[in-house]
Order: structure tokens, then sequence, then C-alpha cells
């Protein structure tokens, strides 16, 4: 029986394929859309379906236990611009010298001659946009923010782009809509400098009884909404972003895009690059003081609450059936990131961290090991996936999804891990925080010995460094407590020679 089907399905394929542009296009429509749910600094134990008990996140549960729970899945990198150049482009991001946090002023970083998700699925007729937190860079050298600013994220593939430039705590705090900033006032022209203030304009540092959130370290420049940031802007008053409004505002934006371009012939792609828990943790009222650990744990349950209005939209449009989602979040967690926020006071026994060692820019587990679902309601049998993925191999995996042969070098094609008919993931991965690399090889991570600090005392993380090798297996020790470079030489010695042979191709 199944051969008959199988054979009458090959066959029904072969008349689609030889037929016309009109059919062609009937088989177009079939690809499934493609949604990536990118959250901003949400560790692996922020999630209730990742063990946490101290929160309730239903909605990201729901992708969890109703799609594929991943529990090896690495971000690239342990801060946010080089974890969201890999997610694009499936390129390592210690290639890209300039693949650093970046400030609002810098430069585009993806070339616009680079492969990107957004561009592949382009040659298969898909609608792209991305709505939220870009941080990759806008133009190329000096920006003025009242004229179209590009190249970006328009010219590296993306059709619709709604974005702020790069996070929440930097300036300028306006939206840009496909190269122009929303709302401005070409009376009041956007002025945005790194270096020096504009004179008379008030500061954190200098105008302490103008804010509403204190700064803890760094955030000391211009003063917007009361809170301070990192750089100083000027003018663009009509344009500056409400905090407390942005998710709602992201989110409708997302849902707009969801409803036209599912309405159309073509799938879609939409890259919804949340916010949240990013610093300023600026939660709607509606969520304040809900979590009962302060603004951080607010905000996440403000995402999650987005999550749930997305899938809604999805449901209502007819099209939950026919949406791949992949959710995920660019680097660990860290609770003081420059804001007196409460989020170290107000903590309890939540562990946003999970079960691992360090954090947000650390080469320890906790910076990079992330959160990962896979979605896609009929399609994915629920199940979790213990496989090795990187967010660099959705470029790869998405191609062969979409019957494209487009391929990056660093990355994989897991297409059948991430639906979950294969276990079998990476044999290996490279990790970064802030330049310095390690490898994860099976069951086993190396750390090579690094300069520096033991702890970021300012945010309080261990970064991973130490004078001598580190190796662990993460099997049996998750928290990385027991080092095995001394009593396990072998296998030190066999990780340290992969490690240099991929650092160095
Ligand atoms: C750091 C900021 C931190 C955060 C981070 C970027 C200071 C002292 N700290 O430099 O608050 O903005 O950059 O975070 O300024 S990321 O998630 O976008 O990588
Ligand atoms: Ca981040």
């Amino acid at each position: 029986m199944t051969k008959i089907l199988n054979f009458l399905f090959l066959s029904l394929l072969m008349i689609f394929s030889c037929q016309s542009k009109e059919s062609e296009e009937i088989t177009e429509t079939k690809k499934p859309n493609v949604l990536i749910i990118y959250l901003d600094d949400l560790g692996y134990g922020d999630l209730s379906a990742y063990g946490a008990t101290e929160i309730y996140t239903p909605n990201m549960d729901r992708l969890a236990n109703e799609g594929l729970k991943f529990t090896n899945a690495y971000a690239t990198s342990a801060t946010c611009t080089p974890s969201r150049y890999a997610i694009l482009t499936g390129n390592y991001p210690w290639r890209n010298d300039n693949a650093k946090i970046l400030p609002g002023t810098a430069p585009l970083l993806i070339e616009t001659d680079e492969m990107t998700i957004p561009k592949m699925l382009k040659t298969k007729g898909y609608h792209t946009g991305v709505v939220g937190k870009w941080h990759l860079g806008l133009g190329d050298g000096f920006v003025d923010w009242n004229e179209n600013i590009s190249p970006g994220p328009n010219e590296v593939g993306f059709d619709y782009a709604y974005i702020m430039a790069a996070t929440q705590d930097r300036v300028p705090t306006v939206y840009i809509k496909n190269g122009n900033v929303v709302g401005l006032d070409k009376e009041d022209p956007i002025l945005v400098d790194y270096d020096n203030n504009f004179e008379g304009e008030p500061t954190g540092k200098n105008n302490p009884e103008l804010l509403k959130m204190m700064w803890h370290h760094g955030h000391n420049s211009s003063i917007v909404n009361g809170i301070p940031r990192i750089g100083y802007m000027k003018g663009g008053e009509s344009a500056k972003w409400v905090d407390e409004d942005m998710a709602d505002h992201f989110l409708l934006e997302a849902q707009q895009f969801i409803k036209e371009k599912s309405r159309g012939e073509n799938p879609f792609f939409l890259y919804y690059a949340m916010q949240q828990p990013h610093v300023p943790r600026t939660p709607h009222p509606r969520f304040e003081g809900k979590s009962g650990m302060g603004p951080r744990g607010d905000v996440i349950l403000e995402a999650d609450w987005c999550i749930g209005e997305i899938m809604k939209t999805l449901e209502e449009e007819g099209i939950l059936v026919n949406t791949f989602i992949i959710f995920s979040s660019d680097n660990g967690p860290v609770l003081n990131d420059g804001y007196n926020d409460n989020a170290v006071e107000k903590l309890g026994k939540h562990k946003p961290w999970g079960p691992f060692r360090g954090g947000k820019y650390s080469l320890f587990e906790a910076g990079t090991r992330m959160p990962f679902m896979t979605y896609w309601k009929g399609t994915i049998q629920p199940g979790v996936s213990e496989a090795l993925v990187s967010q660099l191999d959705l470029l790869n995996s998405l191609s062969t999804l979409v019957g494209s042969d487009i391929k990056t070098v660093d990355g994989e094609d897991l297409l059948d891990v991430l639906l979950g008919t294969s276990n079998e993931g990476r044999a290996e991965v490279i990790l970064e925080a802030t330049s310095r690399t390690a490898l994860r090889s099976g069951d086993y991570i190396m750390i090579p010995p690094y300069d520096g600090p033991k702890v970021n005392e300012l945010v309080n993380i261990e970064l991973g460094n130490d004078s001598e090798y580190q190796l662990y297996n993460l099997k049996s020790d998750p928290g990385q407590k027991n080092n095995l470079a001394k009593s396990q030489p072998d296998i030190l010695k066999k990780l340290i020679e992969r490690f240099e042979k991929l650092r160095g191709s």
C-alpha cells in the first residue's frame, strides 16, 4: 500500500515539475512559512518547560511540549551581535573581526553580497521580514538618521524591516521602517554621537534627578524617557519610542506582517527578534509586578504573552499547520547588566542559567547553551532531542527544506534533526564569548587557557578564563565542576588538535 502511495506521490511530483510556470507557482505556495522567534538574553532556565519552577511561561512551553525541545542547542556566541550575525549568515562570527557588540552607529556588519537566510528563501519565492532588534549595524560609515538609512536589513535579504538599530539601551531610541525613522519631524533632526555629548543636553551621569531608572555601570549618557542610555542623542523627540509600549508595538508589526503575507500567494519568512529580557527591562504596566521577580521576570511574562498572541494570529489565519516555527535566544542570561532594577534582589530561587555555569559573556555553558524549540503542527511530533545543534545550522537546514542547494561552509544541514526524524546532530561546534573560543565535541568541552579575570565583577558572572586548559564532560557534569584536563590527557590532546585545526581553517 505504502509503495503504491509513494508511487502516486512521485508521479504527481513529476507531473507538477514538468508543467508550466502556473503549476510551479502552485507548488511554491505549498512551501511552509518560516518563523524565527529570537529572544534577547533569555536563559536556558528561564522557561518552565526547561525546568523553571518560579516562573511560568505557558506559551513558550507550548512550543516546547507540542514541538521538539532541544537540550543541546547552542547560540554561536555569548553576546548578541555575533550570535545574530551567525544565525542569519550561517558563518562563524569569529571569522569576522567586526562581529562584536556594536554601538548604534556601527556600519552594517553583513556584507551585501553575503548569503543570508532571507536571501536564500527569496530565491524560492518567500516574502521576508524582520521585526524587532537588529544590532547588526546600519549604513556604510556615517549614518544620517534623517535620511533613508542604507545599507541595512533591506539590502541583506529582508523585503520588510521594522527595527530598532541596536539595543534598547543604546541610542538612537527610535524605530526604523525600511530605512526611515518612524515619526520623524524633519524640523527636529536626530543627531547621534557615541563619544561626545551635545552641548547643554542632560546625561545620566550629571542629572540623576531626571531618572526613573538608575544606572549601575555604563548607561550614563543621554536620558530618554527617564532612562539613561549608552551613547548621546539629540533631537527626534516625536520619533522616540515609549519603552513600555515596545513589546506591543513590535507584536503588532509582526502580526500585521503575518496577516498580510499569509493572505498572499507566496510563503513568508519572519524573523521576530524580541527585545526581552535585555536591559532596560520596561514591562508594560499590564505585566508590572506580575512575576514577583521585578522587571526581569515581568518582561519574560510579557514576552511569553506576545508569543501566545502570535500563535493566535497563526491560528486565526489558518496557517499554523503550514508554519515552521523555531524559537531560541541570542545568548545566556544576566541579572545586573547595568541598571539597578532589582533583578538580583528579587531573584529568589529562580535560576535563569538552569543547571549550567556562567551566563551572558561567559565561555562556560550558560553563555551559549540555549532554549531551542522547533514547532510545526501536524509535521513535528512532540519530543525532546539531545542532538547537538547550533543556530549556525538554520540556513543550511532551511535551504534543504525549501529545495534550495545554497549551503554555507560553517553550517550543517540538520533538517531531519530539526524535524525530529533523526537524532544525528553535529559532532562538534566552536563556541565563542567576547572573542574567546572553545570546542564542544561529543559530550566534552575543551576551553583553552585565557588571560583575564575569572569573574566579571560588574555583572557577577564567571567568564570561563583560567591559566590552565579546562575539560569537562557535560553529560555527567553539566555544571562544569570537575576539570578533567589532567585525568583525561588523551581526550584533551585530541580536542586541542581538533580545535586548532578548526580555528586555523
Ligand atoms: C554591554 C552593556 C550591556 C549590554 C551589552 C550588549 C555596558 C556596561 N554594558 O556593553 O548593558 O547592552 O553590551 O548586550 O554598557 S547584547 O545582548 O546586545 O550583546
Ligand atoms: Ca543578547
